[in-house]
């Protein structure tokens, strides 16, 4: 399985991250990707490719204008206004604010296009996101050319990210990319698949309102767990998307069993429906020992999962996302895709 990945994801390392009132070295962090690197390697999965620019086309077919511009001028306006330290937003729209008009000092804007005050930007983030949605398009590419499939090793991650809001830790939704050139390329239904353990919000919120892109989603129940304020099991898809959308949130201590039966849930809507071609959003915080987490899964259950995707018999593009039990990092992912490869 070839595996795209660019080094350029070191370019986003926050110093802070806001937890438990505290600011802590975050808990997405490079490292991350370093043990994911070494496992693969270990596993004789050696074909790693770095993928090259981003082509900005797909990024602007999934992502709003202004939001583009936000990320990309964000930190020279940061700078510039005095701060001295990273981006982290203080005010945000909510309820009956207008969500509608972004601001035009700095501090307004980047709490206008924030979701998630956790998030910092740094000076190297914009260019660290664009690398990790080159790695999804180069992995699309390889897929939509016959490959079957390919491993994206984004970082940072991407589900939470919507059209035009950054948060979660992310700041382009790499699998909504990946889905969107697998429609371009010709696949007419593509479905998106969320093992990570967080709701994929961004995902959702992109393809709601479309029937050609299906978004299935297993998660900690957003009355327990981050995103908080999506991921419900009665959001089904609106409009043309209507039934294209399906959410399992599970509650804290969820093991494999109730997690394996949702998965199997949710493979079985993607066959119904007729999906031609696959986005995995590959997150492994259903890691028992995950420290933000709330999901018992083991090392033996992820290469299981992957076993039971490979069954849909589709074209199938991974793209990373989560996972911060930083040292299982590695040992789970892979055995998601050998468990994929190997049936
Ligand atoms: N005190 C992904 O897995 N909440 N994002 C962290 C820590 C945010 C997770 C709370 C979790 C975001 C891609
Ligand atoms: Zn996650």
């Amino acid at each position: 399985m070839r595996v795209f990945f660019s080094e350029d994801h070191r370019l986003h390392f926050p110093q802070a991250e806001l937890s438990g009132g505290q600011f802590v070295t975050p808990f997405e962090r490079p490292s991350r990707v370093e043990y994911i690197l070494r496992r693969l390697k270990e596993r004789g999965m050696t074909g790693i490719t770095d993928p090259g620019p981003a082509d900005m086309g797909p990024i602007r077919a999934i992502c709003a204008p202004d939001f583009l511009a936000f990320l990309e001028t964000a930190w020279g306006e940061w700078k510039a206004a005095g701060n001295a330290g990273e981006i982290i937003p203080y005010n945000v729209p909510v309820r009956r604010m207008h969500t509608d008009r972004p601001p035009r000092f700095i501090d307004g804007k980047a709490g206008y296009y924030c979701l998630g005050q956790e998030t910092a930007i740094t000076a190297g983030t914009w260019r660290a996101a664009l690398s990790s949605a080159a790695s999804a398009q180069a992995a699309t590419r390889h897929v939509a050319g016959g490959a079957g499939v390919a491993f994206a090793l984004c970082r940072p991650p991407g589900h939470h990210a919507t059209a035009d809001m950054y948060g979660g830790y992310c700041f382009l939704n790499n699998a909504a990319i990946a889905a969107q050139m697998l429609r371009d390329a010709g696949a007419a239904r593509v479905a998106v698949l969320d093992i990570d353990f967080h709701h994929g919000n961004g995902t959702q919120d992109i393809f709601y309102s479309r029937g050609d892109v299906f978004y299935a989603s297993l998660h900690g129940a957003p009355e327990d767990a981050f995103p908080y304020f999506l991921g419900f099991a009665d959001e089904t898809g609106a409009g043309p998307g209507e039934g294209a959308n399906a959410n399992y949130p599970m509650p804290p201590g969820t093991g494999y069993p109730a997690w394996a039966e949702a998965l199997d849930h949710a493979l079985a809507r993607l066959r119904g429906w007729g999906a031609e071609a696959l986005v995995i959003s590959l997150g492994v915080d259903a890691y028992k020992d995950d420290p933000i987490s709330f999901f018992r899964l083991d090392t033996p259950d992820f290469a299981d999962a992957g076993r039971r995707i490979a069954g849909l018999g589709l074209p199938t593009v991974f793209c990373m996302e989560g996972g911060y039990a930083i040292e299982a990092v590695g040992v789970n992912t892979v055995a998601v895709l050998e468990g994929f490869a190997d049936a």
